[in-house]
């Protein structure tokens, strides 16, 4: 299974991504005001431009792998609308500039255009799996983060990670350079929410 060989030849930078001191501060209640309100502002824009990404991937994906793909493209729709809504609720203005490091991640997306199908896929796999990791390192987080743990937490992400993994590995390869460049991005992704990137 090439899914599970890249998590298990990679353990450093899962490591890095997952163990970051920014889910550390979520999960104990010390991360610093205001960096939880940064990030999300700036994980609104990144959804925008990973759907982009999932639109084009599914346009181009063989007819087995589009069941998945057209899931967690609603998926993503269901996310903006929810960022919406937070916006609300914690006055966070979505229309705040990228910071540079969503702009790297957005340039990663759009370089994988670019690259053949099963590449393509197995880089999905490893954002929404690192993602996956990294909030379960946190949980069940402090108190007034523990909301959001559970949200990207459930049985249901879970799931679909999984149908990713099935999905990516019935196309073949390793692709160890794309999965590589998803973590470093995750690492800055959030280096970014604490002032350091
Ligand atoms: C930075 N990585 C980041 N944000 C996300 N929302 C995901 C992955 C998964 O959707």
């Amino acid at each position: 299974m090439p899914t599970a060989d890249l998590r298990r030849d990679h353990p450093g930078p899962w490591e890095r991504a997952t163990r970051h001191p920014f889910l550390l501060g979520v999960r104990d209640g010390t991360l610093a005001p205001g960096a939880f309100d940064t990030w999300l502002v700036q994980d609104a824009h990144y959804v925008a431009d990973l759907l982009t990404f999932q639109a084009r991937l599914l346009a181009r994906a063989p007819r087995a792998a589009q069941a998945v793909l057209a899931a967690g493209a609603v998926a993503l729709v269901e996310e903006l609308d929810w960022f919406a809504e937070l916006a609300g609720r914690r006055g966070l203005d979505l229309t705040a500039p990228r910071l540079p490091a969503t702009t790297a991640y957005g340039e990663l997306l759009r370089r994988l255009d670019g690259a053949d199908v099963p590449a393509a896929l197995t880089a999905l796999w490893a954002v929404e799996r690192v993602y996956l990791d990294a909030w379960t390192a946190a949980a069940p987080g402090a108190r007034e983060y523990a909301e959001y743990v559970a949200h990207w937490t459930t049985p249901g992400f879970a799931a679909y990670v999984d149908g990713l993994a099935a999905a990516a590995d019935a196309l073949g390869g390793r692709h160890d350079d794309v999965v590589l460049a998803v973590l470093d991005a995750e690492v800055a992704f959030w280096d970014m929410a604490l002032g350091d990137g």
